[in-house]
């Protein structure tokens, strides 16, 4: 039976970076989810009726309770079809295939990616459109303004939806269909990559390990680097749990410590890699050497001819504003185009769709290519597994020798979690003010010339995304971004970027943090960082 409930609207159901990021007690008020949800069905709007839905998460606490309801809205609200992952679980790279390989109209993918989980971490939910990329700026606005002033949404009462059991099952007009959440996946990275020469190179005495944090990719691991690659036991912390077994599933050498330790030790795997709580981001560790995830990006990019899915070259490379410009220096020396966008996946969505880039990333560990239209972490695992099998050399020599030919961007980000809102907001408003009397200073011989509030012209659709970051430019080939996270639940993060550049015949071999300390100190006077915020050291360096 069909019904229709009457809400009072919620103020605070603006996405962020990526999707709506809550507290799990916020995601916990009656008709909170629901109403979210409904705001996002009447912005599809007459596309919905007869069509294809797409629902998973990665597992976290209040997963299955909100994929229950969000099917119960599908039915209610026209879908034709509604495909839930085999245990409310689809990573969020095997959703967007799942969209396109359906022709699903969209999808909901409930996460809050690398936030801690549990009754006390944090709930999100993202919708994806039909390309299987997160949707637009435009439509989030838009879903907003609607959340707001939503007075009712439409839910069938039925009994709820086995998850575990594979199958149809009929929900007035719509069937619902329980699917396995790897098996399409699996098959779309075995049409990608080399497997065979991956299994190769293990038989030649390869070793790799992997740790999956406890989050989604567990089961993707497992059939895909265990069962079909045959690395025997690779993968740990396998099982997806609700509170991701109280860990962070960040996959960075804060969160991945354990991890980082094995791969530089004694008798350490060959490569060393991870994922994140939804599956979209990767860590990269090769034995005693760490990839940061900008030199990933250009690496990858440069040996991407080596696995069967691009031995035709890629078409160009796009990667956010704040990640370091090591891509750019290959997509010059390839002759391809380069995108500078803003932070988040759903701004490389057109650029893709366009054919106009092969391969997108971000600093903050996440890397894609245009066969979905999210990042993917185990996507870029098995690409460099794949160029591991092809060249035959180690992690550390593959990065030295790119440094060698291109010139080495020391990168790391500086965050300061937890602010006040209104002192983060102020230190950057400060900055964006005093813009135009930043070029030419200098500080310990570091002179700033340029900067800027990055703007994104989006080439495709003619959009426009203003107040993106601070951008500001130093001599050499440095650089310094600014910019206010959109994916916190609480207070406000502040992110430093900081870049170094050295040319191939400079100085590769440093210590990262004695390498970014004159752009550190410039950076943190520049924006008067302890004096407003009181720290006297950042709460994670990545
Ligand atoms: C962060 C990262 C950004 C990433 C986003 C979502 O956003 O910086 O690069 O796209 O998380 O990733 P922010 O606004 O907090 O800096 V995920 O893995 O949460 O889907
Ligand atoms: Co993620």
């Amino acid at each position: 039976m069909l019904r229709t409930v009457a809400v009072t609207p919620f103020s605070d159901q603006k996405p962020g970076t990526s999707g709506l990021r809550k507290k799990v007690a916020v995601f916990q008020q009656p008709h909170y989810a629901e109403t979210f949800i409904q705001a996002v069905f009447d912005e599809v709007g007459e596309a919905r009726k007869g069509a294809t839905l797409v629902i998973g998460g990665d597992g976290r606490f209040l997963n299955r309770e909100v994929i229950g309801r969000a099917v119960r809205m599908a039915a209610a609200n026209g879908y034709g079809r509604v495909l839930v992952g085999q245990g409310g679980i689809l990573s969020t790279p095997a959703a967007s295939h799942l969209i396109r390989l359906n022709k699903a109209a969209g999808g909901l993918i409930l996460s809050a990616s690398h936030n801690p989980g549990g009754p006390n971490g944090d709930f999100g939910i993202k919708y994806n459109i039909a390309n299987g990329g997160p949707a637009p700026e435009a439509f989030t606005a838009a879903v907003h303004a609607r959340s707001q002033a939503l007075a009712e949404y439409r839910i069938l009462d039925a009994a709820e939806i086995d998850l575990d059991r594979l199958g149809d099952t009929r929900l007035s007009d719509t069937v619902v269909q329980v699917v396995d959440p790897v098996a399409d996946y699996a098959a779309l990275m075995e049409t990608l990559f080399d497997f065979d020469a991956i299994r190769a190179w293990r038989e030649a005495g390869g070793r790799f390990v992997f740790d999956a944090m406890h989050a989604v990719t567990g089961p993707y691991a497992t059939e895909i680097f265990e069962r079909r690659l045959g690395f025997a036991d690779c993968v740990s912390n396998g099982v997806p749990l609700e509170d991701f077994g109280g860990g962070h599933p960040d996959p960075n050498l804060i969160h991945a410590k354990a991890l980082h330790d094995r791969l530089m030790g004694p008798g350490a795997p060959d490569l060393g890699a991870a994922s994140d709580g939804d599956g979209d981001r990767n860590l990269i560790i090769g034995r005693g050497r760490f990839v940061n995830p900008s030199d990933s990006l250009a690496i990858l990019a440069a040996n991407a001819h080596l696995a069967p899915g691009y031995c035709d070259g890629i078409k160009g490379i796009a990667r956010s504003m704040p990640t370091s410009r090591a891509a750019d220096r290959v997509a010059e020396a390839l002759g391809v185009e380069l995108h500078e966008t803003p932070t988040g996946w759903k701004f490389f969505g057109n650029l893709l769709d366009a054919g106009r880039v092969t391969l997108c990333g971000e600093e903050s560990a996440g890397t894609g290519s245009d066969h979905v239209r999210e990042k993917d972490g185990l996507w870029a695992i098995l690409l460099w597994l794949n160029i591991l099998a092809a060249r035959r050399q180690s992690v550390d020599e593959i990065v030295r020798e790119h440094w060698a030919t291109y010139g080495r961007n020391y990168h790391g980000r500086h965050d300061y979690e937890g602010l006040d809102t209104e002192v983060a907001e102020g230190l950057v408003a400060d900055l964006r003010a005093g813009l135009a009397s930043l070029p030419g200073r200098s500080i310990d011989g570091v002179t700033v010339t340029a900067a800027d509030d990055f703007a994104y012209h989006d080439p495709i659709d003619g959009s426009v995304s203003r107040h993106q970051g601070i951008r500001i430019d130093l001599a050499g080939g440095s650089r310094v971004v600014f910019r206010l996270s959109g994916t916190g639940t609480s207070g406000a993060t502040l992110r430093m970027y900081l870049e170094r550049y050295e040319p191939p015949e400079g100085d590769l071999d440093l210590d990262q943090v004695k390498a970014l300390a004159p752009v550190v100190r410039l950076a943190n006077e520049l924006a008067g960082i302890a004096a407003r915020t009181g720290r006297a050291e950042p709460d994670v360096v990545t």
